[in-house]
Order: structure tokens, then sequence, then C-alpha cells
């Protein structure tokens, strides 16, 4: 992409309404535009990373055995009356009338329409089990939307229901889902805790929720000190494999810790701030037994099936990421959802041999299917620099007229800040690798 014809509107100065870093980082790189409290556009930038961190959702799901529908984002009211939700949501949810006059609300979670479309096609417990998740918009009207998309009132989650002929089975997909939430984030530079958790207005008796460690978190969580230990042990590991190392560790929601029943002593007890990314419950029958789902099981004998649900916050994972990686001068993406891998900055452009590589360069690049963002507009040096650090992709490959006489470039790591001068063809060849 050429950013003289992208569409990158960076924003100067620090926006007063922003009070945490990722949320100015993200106005300021012109990722997403407020445009009510709490609900978002996402502008070019902000949206291939919001697909990168869906694409990495959707694949880890897709590979532990869930498939995939879309359910609308409006749903009409029978449904949550079925399941006793429609008056206990209260004013989270949104609820309007169609011209006929008929009750919608926009979805804030999709239970029953899972439960509603499971009843009208599962029969047997042949067909089980089954975990059907959707990528889809929600909407809760929070009190307190802030922090832009960290907590909006319209997101993006990844909501999974799956369903089971007993408990046990549905424990074993709990777990499962445990294991690909670690894998998940681990491929987005993330180490989240699994934190016992309440499971409020969802429902059920057993819950987690996955916190990305962050001053900025606006969720309070207890872990044992241990859970340091592994952390700072991490050289040399897969993120997921601290996963599994923290399991078994005590870590607990706030609602969930009792200072009186805690099995850690008190000099081995943490206290820190987390966002919350993820949320896995196991809801027993709750749903399937208020909505009158049955299936035949083997011996003929109908059975209501154990339900499980699995949430992540999608769009709130794009802020996250940001809080966990980023400096003085702004986003530094992990390759894995940054929104282009290379940003190319022509220092001369009119210049001939400049063009010429900055070109050449461009083309190998993009012919490789390797994601480029090449600078190709008059702006002085300083402004290019400064932009590119801002908008933090992995690397920078700058081509100046005297490098450009030589075939050389300097190939800069946003991470490290590590510049080095080579001839283009090794800078290609490392950018290829
Ligand atoms: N039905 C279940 C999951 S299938 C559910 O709704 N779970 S939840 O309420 O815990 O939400 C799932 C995830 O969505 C949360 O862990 C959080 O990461 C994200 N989320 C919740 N509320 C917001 C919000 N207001 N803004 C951004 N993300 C949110």
């Amino acid at each position: 992409m050429r950013l003289s014809k992208f569409f990158l509107p960076l924003l100067r100065e620090n926006p007063s309404e922003a009070q945490i870093i990722s949320h100015r980082l993200m106005l300021r790189s012109g990722m997403v535009r407020q445009q009510a409290a709490g609900i978002y556009s996402w502008l070019p930038l902000g949206l291939r990373v919001l697909e990168n961190v869906a694409r990495i959702v959707a694949e880890e799901l897709d590979a532990a055995g869930c498939v995939r529908v879309l359910m609308p984002t409006l749903q009409p009211s029978e449904l949550w009356k079925e399941s006793g939700r429609y008056d206990s949501m209260g004013k989270e949810m949104l609820r309007f009338n169609d011209r006929a006059e008929r009750e919608l609300l926009y979805s804030p979670t999709n239970e029953e329409m899972i439960v509603d479309i499971f009843r009208g096609y599962v029969k047997s417990y042949k067909q089980l089990p089954l975990n059907l998740y959707q990528i889809q918009w929600k909407f809760r009207d929070e009190v307190r939307p802030r922090f832009g998309v960290m907590r909006g009132r319209e997101f993006l989650m990844k909501d999974a229901y799956s369903f089971h002929l007993d408990v046990e089975d549905a424990k074993r997909e709990y777990a499962k889902m445990y294991d690909a939430y670690h894998r998940i984030f681990a491929r987005m530079g993330l180490v989240a805790i699994a934190v016992n958790a309440d499971s409020g207005a969802i429902g059920g008796n057993l819950s987690h929720e996955f916190q990305v460690l962050a001053e900025t978190g606006e969720s309070q969580i207890y872990y044992d000190q241990k859970v340091e230990d592994v952390m700072a042990n991490m050289q040399g590991k897969q993120a997921w494999e601290i996963g599994e190392e923290l399991r078994g560790l005590y870590a607990a929601a706030d609602e969930q810790h009792k200072p009186d029943a805690c099995p850690v002593p008190k000099e081995r007890l943490r206290e820190a701030r987390g966002i919350e990314v993820g949320h896995v419950f196991f809801l027993g029958n709750k749903y399937s037994k208020a909505m009158g789902v049955t299936i035949t099981g083997a011996d003929g004998n109908p059975v209501t099936p154990e339900m499980g649900c699995y949430g992540i916050g999608v769009s709130r994972l794009v802020g996250a990421i940001i809080e966990a990686s980023h400096d003085d001068n702004g986003i530094i993406w992990p390759e894995s959802v940054a929104p282009f891998k290379i940003g190319l900055i022509n220092l001369r452009v009119g210049d001939a041999k400049c063009d010429a590589l900055c070109q050449q360069l461009y083309e190998s690049l993009q012919s490789k299917g390797v994601t480029v963002l090449y600078d190709d507009t008059d702006e002085r040096a300083g402004g290019k620099f400064a932009s590119m650090d801002l908008i933090g992709l992995p690397w920078q490959v700058v081509i100046g007229p005297k490098g450009a006489e030589k075939g050389t470039v300097e190939l800069k790591n946003r991470r490290n800040g590590e510049k080095v001068e080579m001839p283009v063809e090794n800078a290609l060849a490392q950018l290829l690798k």
C-alpha cells in the first residue's frame, strides 16, 4: 500500500479525552474514530489489526474443532422471554421495536439464539459434542464506557457455545478451550492469567477470566506469587507452555477472592490490575432446560444437553496488545497482528535512484505476499520517522540518496530500535525469512 493512496489520519497532538496509553495511541495513529460514547468507526489501519486478531482467534478455534457460524446482531425478544433473561438483563440491553411493533434487541450475547438454532436441527446424541462460534458485534449499554475500545458499548466479540451429552464431556471441552485460549493470546504476544471468576449474568457455576496484567486494567485480581516466578522465567518457552505452568496456581478475580478462605499465605499473595480479554463458562443445563431442549440419548431416552460458552473480546484485545507493547514513540506491533509487516520510507521522493530502489523493493516484497506500507509522500524525513514509529510496524526500511547510489538500505527493528545498513538484497532476504 502506498501511503499517498492510503487513508491514515494521524493526530499530532495527544487527544485530551484519552486517559490511557492504548486509547491515546489508537486515536493518534488513526486506527479508530469515536462516533458516540463507546461507539467507534474502525479506520483502515485499525481494521487491519482487528482483522488479524480475529483471524488468529478463528484459526485456533477451527484447529480445536469448533465450527463457525454468523448470527444476526438483532434478535427477537421472544427467545429472551423463554430463558427469563428479558427482564433480568436490565438497561444494559438495547431494546427497540420494528415497524410492526415487534420487540427486537441488539445482541449483548447469544446463548438464547444458539440454543434456538441447536434445537431446530440437533435431535440425537450422535451429533454431539458440538461447539459453534461466531465473531460478531455486540451491544451493551455500559454505564461507563471508557478507555476507547477497551470498554465500548458496541464491541466485537468471539462467542462460542458448546453442547454435550453429560457434565464430564462439557468439562473436557472447557479444558480444551482453556488451552486454546492460552495459544490464542500467546500468538498475539500476550500472557494471560486464568483467574477463577464469578459467572454473573451469563450464569453457570464454574468460570475463568483470562486477564492480561496491566496497571490500567479494570479488573482487580489476586494471585500466588508463584505466578510471578513463572512469568519471570518465560525465556525460551512458548507462552502457552507458560499457561500450562500457571494452571493450578491460585489466581482469583475480586468477587471470588475471600481473604479468610484464601489458600495462599499472606506474604505470598499478590494484588494486581488486569484487562479481561476472555471468559469461559461451564453453563450446565441453564439454557437448554429453560428453553426445553432435549435430544435422544444412546438408550433412547430424552436428555437435556449440558453447555459451555466461551468469549473473547476481539476489539478489546487490540487495546490490550497496545497496553502491553509500546514505548514513548508509539505502538510496537507483534508481527502476528501488525497492520503491515514493513514500513518502507523513501527519503527523497523524486530522486530517480531512490524511487527506483524503493519501487523494486516494494514490488519484490508484495509479490511474495509480504505486507508493506510504502511512504512515498514528500513529507520531511523527521516527520516520516516519527509517523512510522507511531504506527509501530515491526520493520522499517529506509532508503535515501546516499544508500541508493550504492544499493544499500537501512533496516530498523521497531522493537529494539536496532538499525543496520546493508545491501538491498540482504534486507530482502532477511525480510522474507
Ligand atoms: N456469552 C459469553 C461468552 S460466549 C459472554 O458474553 N461473556 S462475557 O460477558 O464475559 O464477554 C466476553 C468477553 O467480551 C469479555 O471477556 C471481554 O473481553 C469482552 N467484553 C465484554 N464487555 C466488553 C465491552 N464493554 N467492551 C469491550 N469488550 C468487552
